[in-house]
């Protein structure tokens, strides 16, 4: 039997992705460096569809119809390099490499540029959603050449989670464009989880309302604009009781949130091309004071609260609650104009010509970040190119939702920062919508000082050229 892929590791995504294709009615034919593996999943889901066990590289290569596709799944690093090695001396010109798993996406554009030279096509693909995801329909994102995609994309398409008739995969761009959505995708997940964090903290510590209580209150939310997969499973995670004490789980779990690493090369990346995505670096910061523990209990100790006990305390009651669900939808918004931003400047640094509408289309079923939200955002790109809001913020809906949402969002940073809450993402989210707004800004200082101690000179607002102060001189200006 001659098999459409071949998936070669075998853990939870490359087996529940290898099911995924067989439901689908495509032969896989299996392979894992511990032949265990592959039998497990025979033994387990072998009457799934149709399989073809394999034991060597050579073997699965050998399995394969041509162009052949092999789907790597191993660990992200430097398994992706052995296998590769292992791979290419067995593959022909023109066969397909699939790299499936959370590879950085640098590390995706050395191997693509390397096997193209082998005529090899190398598809480093986003997959987003788990292990649940992968099993039942994935969010795809992939990358490599738009030839490459003509012989995998129908394959992927397949696979992927269902919205309303249309495929969660289309082609992102050339090669490490795929790795380099699904990693802003992860930091936008990011910055989703920490603003319902600081949400749920305010309304906890500042208006007093105990987790199951919340957990109506983000049930409530789901029904507003707020509607997604994050803020449904809040209600669930908050109304969780502890089956040992009895106290909600959330007051059990400790409070240090972990990170695997892909909202920390966001930020990185965002660095490196100039994009300002304060939401997600702020959010990948806040999981690292979290994990201070050491740190936090000292401090702790050491520092009072800082607010006065005697002062009156003003009363947070239900409409606290509606300021705090405006500053959560309106933080949300900046994060995600944030990320889209981040992805065209990119696509500039890196030559992809990336479509914004049809990666937010992708995100709409089949990964945690689905939301309602992204209609919105594909509709405010559903214009002619020379309507395109250059930011998100100017899309009118945005607009009028940022408008409707800007009061109660400065109520609720000034009764963060006036009650000792942190609240990173909602006021660096304000400060950075607020930095856009001000049509004059302090850097024009920067600039001053820049050029006073470092000759660095600077532009004027009447007159073009560049300028300088000769500061320790008679303080004249000179044109440079
Ligand atoms: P793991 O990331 O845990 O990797 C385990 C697999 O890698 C096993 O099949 C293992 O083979 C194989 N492997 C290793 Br480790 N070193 C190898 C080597 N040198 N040569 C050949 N095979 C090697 O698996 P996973 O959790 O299924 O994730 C796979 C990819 O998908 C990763 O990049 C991950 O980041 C990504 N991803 C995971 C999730 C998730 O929810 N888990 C979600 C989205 C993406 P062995 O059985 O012989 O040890």
């Amino acid at each position: 039997m001659t098999a459409d892929i071949g998936v070669t590791g075998l853990a939870v995504m490359g087996a529940n992705l290898a099911r995924n294709l067989a439901r689908n009615g495509y032969t896989v034919a299996l392979h894992n460096r511990s032949v265990a593996k592959t039998d497990a999943l025979l033994e387990a889901h072998g009457e799934e569809g149709r399989f073809v066990r394999t034991e060597t590289l050579a073997e699965l290569v050998q399995a394969l119809e041509r162009p052949r596709r092999v789907l790597v799944m191993v660990k992200a690093g430097a398994p992706v390099d052995a296998v590769i090695e292992e791979l290419v001396p067995l593959l022909d010109e023109g066969d397909i490499i699939i790299d499936g798993g959370n590879s950085f996406f640098e590390e995706t554009r050395r191997r693509e540029e390397s096997l193209r030279g082998e005529g090899i096509h190398f598809v480093g693909v986003g997959v987003s959603g788990g292990e649940e995801g992968a099993l039942n329909g994935p969010s795809i994102m992939p990358g490599g050449s738009q030839e490459s995609y003509e012989s995998l994309g129908p394959m992927l398409e397949r696979i992927a989670a269902d919205f309303h008739g249309e495929p969660c995969c289309a082609w992102i761009g050339t090669d490490g464009a795929g790795h380099y959505v699904k990693m802003v995708h992860n930091g936008i997940e990011y910055a989703d989880m920490q603003v319902i964090g600081e949400a749920y903290d305010l309304m906890r510590s500042v208006a007093g309302l105990e987790p199951a209580a919340q957990a109506e209150v983000f049930r409530e939310w789901n029904t507003t604009d707020l509607a997604s997969y994050l803020i449904e499973i809040t209600s669930e995670v908050l109304e969780q009781e502890d089956e040992i004490t009895g106290r909600p789980l959330v007051d059990v779990i400790v409070d240090a949130a972990g990170q695997k690493g892909t909202g920390r090369w966001t930020a990185i990346s965002a660095l490196e091309v100039g994009s300002p995505v304060t939401a997600i670096a702020e959010s990948v910061f806040a999981r690292s004071i979290s994990s201070q523990q050491q740190l936090r209990s000292q401090t702790t100790q050491v520092f009072s609260s800082g607010i006065d006990e005697h002062a009156p305390t003003p009363d947070y009651g239900p409409e606290f609650v509606e300021d705090v669900r405006k500053a959560l939808y309106a933080s949300k918004l900046v994060a995600y104009a944030q990320g889209l931003d981040m992805l065209v400047a990119a696509g500039e640094e890196f030559g992809w010509d990336l479509d914004l509408r049809s990666i937010a289309s992708l995100w709409r079923a089949g990964c945690i970040i689905r939301a309602d939200l992204l209609d919105t955002i594909m509709k405010a790109y559903d214009v002619p190119a020379s309507r395109r809001p250059q930011n998100l913020l100017l899309a009118q809906d945005f607009t009028e939702a940022i408008n409707e949402c800007l009061p109660a969002w400065r109520r609720v940073v000034a009764a963060a920062a006036t009650q000792g809450v942190p609240a990173p993402v909602f006021s660096s989210s304000l400060a950075y919508y607020d930095g856009l707004r001000r049509d004059r800004l302090p850097a024009a200082l920067t600039q001053g000082l820049r050029d006073y101690f470092g000759a660095h000179t600077y532009r004027r607002i009447d007159q073009e050229g560049t300028f300088h102060t000769l500061w320790s001189a008679d303080r004249s200006e000179v044109q440079q």
